[in-house]
């Protein structure tokens, strides 16, 4: 039988390369997000480009209750997902702490602590009673170091740090796997979120050296997943080989 992968964030970025990676190699797969079009159009190019099943769950992963409706809903084989992407996520703003905003602060909070602890409880329950699975978390580089006018996000990253190596304690006695992989700068939406649509800034970001893409981190994701059941790749730091830290770059 073919394994369940649940991907969250599916409808752009690592997410979206991730779910085409795993459906391309056996995976039959649910994808979430909150824009039902792109989700759609994925579900549809996965299906046809690889046969694989695909389910979308459409909801925002900081609203608990949609979580659970969304997970409750799964039926048959689908509830038993073997294989927990933990993706969704988002960095907004780039202020120091004393002229932040708040609400900016929440959304990343919400999502990138909040949403993934949502998402484990309810799929790692499951896991527990089957006494096997994976999860992998989108954590970052800000997850193992801070730059200015990042504190919200860096702190969010390294809750996710905290959150991962916590649960791999608690869901041993399981023989869970709980895994991290912490990229420096991918291309893909995350600079337009970040700069609330502003094209231009979000270009400048890349401007001058080769970042990492989409593609770099699924197929990480996909070799981290597909190791034997002994081996657990406990965290993968992946960065550009034109950015040594969070705030050193070789632009030309
Ligand atoms: P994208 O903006 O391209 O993708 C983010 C995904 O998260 C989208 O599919 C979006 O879907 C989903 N998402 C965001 N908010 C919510 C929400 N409230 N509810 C449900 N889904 C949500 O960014 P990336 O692919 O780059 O980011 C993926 C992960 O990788 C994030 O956790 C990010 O922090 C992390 N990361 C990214 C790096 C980078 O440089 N790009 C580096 C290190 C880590 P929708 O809008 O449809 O809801
Ligand atoms: C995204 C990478 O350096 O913008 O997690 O925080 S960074």
């Amino acid at each position: 039988m073919k394994k369940i992968a649940l991907v969250t964030g599916a409808t752009s970025g690592i997410g979206k390369a991730t779910s085409h990676l795993l459906a391309s190699n056996g995976y039959d797969l649910i994808v979430t997000g909150r824009r039902e079009n792109l989700l759609n159009d994925l579900v549809k190019c996965l299906i046809v480009e690889t046969g694989a099943e695909v389910l979308p769950l459409c909801f925002d992963i900081r609203d608990q209750v949609q979580v659970e409706k969304a997970v409750d809903s799964l039926t048959g084989k689908w509830e038993k997902v073997d294989l927990l992407v933990n993706n969704a996520g988002l960095a907004v703003g780039l202020e120091p702490v004393q002229s932040g905003v708040v609400d900016d602060w929440e959304r990343m909070i919400d999502t990138n602590v909040k949403g993934l602890l949502f998402m484990s409880r309810k799929i790692s329950s499951g896991m527990v009673a089957r006494e096997s699975g994976h999860i992998i978390n989108l954590s970052s580089i800000a997850g193992h170091e801070v730059y200015p006018n990042g504190a919200a996000y860096c702190a969010s990253k390294h809750a996710v740090q905290a959150i991962t190596k916590t649960m791999r304690i608690e869901l041993l006695p399981y023989g869970v796997k709980v895994s991290s992989i912490s990229p420096g700068m991918v291309d893909t939406e995350f600079s337009l979120v970040r700069f609330k649509g502003d094209k231009q800034r979000a270009e400048n970001v890349y401007k001058g050296l080769t970042p990492l893409y989409a593609q770099d981190i699924a197929e990480t994701i996909l070799f981290m997943a597909t190791r034997p059941q002994h081996v657990n790749i406990a965290d993968v730091i992946i960065m550009p080989t034109d950015q040594a830290s969070a705030r050193d770059f070789r632009r030309r």
